[in-house]
């Protein structure tokens, strides 16, 4: 089974993790923004290669991956409908900064355009939502709570993003910066 994928995406850390603690071996292939819209369909990463029978078979988004690697462990890809919900916030949150940050490269800024300003809004509203959670303090951490996680070190390793106003946030990521799968795939 082989990941694509660069060190630094979140969509991507998530799925490391999950194989981390799946103990299932894997090939962390590093990709590039290039390759990857040579090699996937969707032009992004994650995606993930894997023989099945006498045919190679490919993942091409984090949540399908994810649901698999989970299956595979003989766990549940989200049981819990709130759970679920908190899983596809933070989804829209990372792809909302995300396309921002891209964005940005372009000299395509909130300043320029009404939709990027509502795009801009949308992060302060989510992270005010998700700061309302009750988070797990210690592992095991759900799936909506790492991809929370994945979310705010993303947009704080690439400062785009404060969390000194969201203290119950601050407190969740401080202790699964502390959980070994999390801290070891940190962005570098
Ligand atoms: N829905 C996708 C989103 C993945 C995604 O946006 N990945 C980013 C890297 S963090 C990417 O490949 N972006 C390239 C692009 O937007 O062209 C998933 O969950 O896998």
């Amino acid at each position: 089974m082989e990941l694509y994928g660069s060190y630094t995406s979140p969509f991507v850390r998530h799925c490391r993790i999950a194989l981390l603690e799946s103990g299932m071996q894997f090939a962390f292939v590093e990709t590039d923004a290039t390759s990857s819209a040579k090699l996937s369909p969707t032009k992004k990463m994650p995606f993930l290669k894997y023989i099945e029978g006498d045919k190679e078979k490919m993942l091409t988004d984090s949540s399908a991956i994810l649901k698999s690697i989970r299956e595979q462990s003989g766990k549940v890809f989200f049981s819990d409908n709130d759970d679920f919900n908190n899983y596809c916030t933070a989804n829209t949150l990372l792809d909302t900064t995300i396309n921002l940050f891209y964005l940005e490269k372009e000299d395509l800024t909130p300043a320029k355009s009404p939709y990027l300003t509502r795009q801009q809004s949308r992060i302060a509203s989510g992270l005010a939502e998700l700061n309302k959670l009750t988070f797990s303090k210690t592992a095991l951490f759900t799936d909506s709570e790492l991809r929370i996680a994945c979310f705010l070190d993303w947009a704080l390793f690439r400062n785009r993003i404060t969390i000194d106003a969201y203290l119950n946030l601050k407190t969740f990521l401080d202790n699964v910066r502390n959980y070994p799968q999390f801290a070891s795939t940190a962005p570098k």
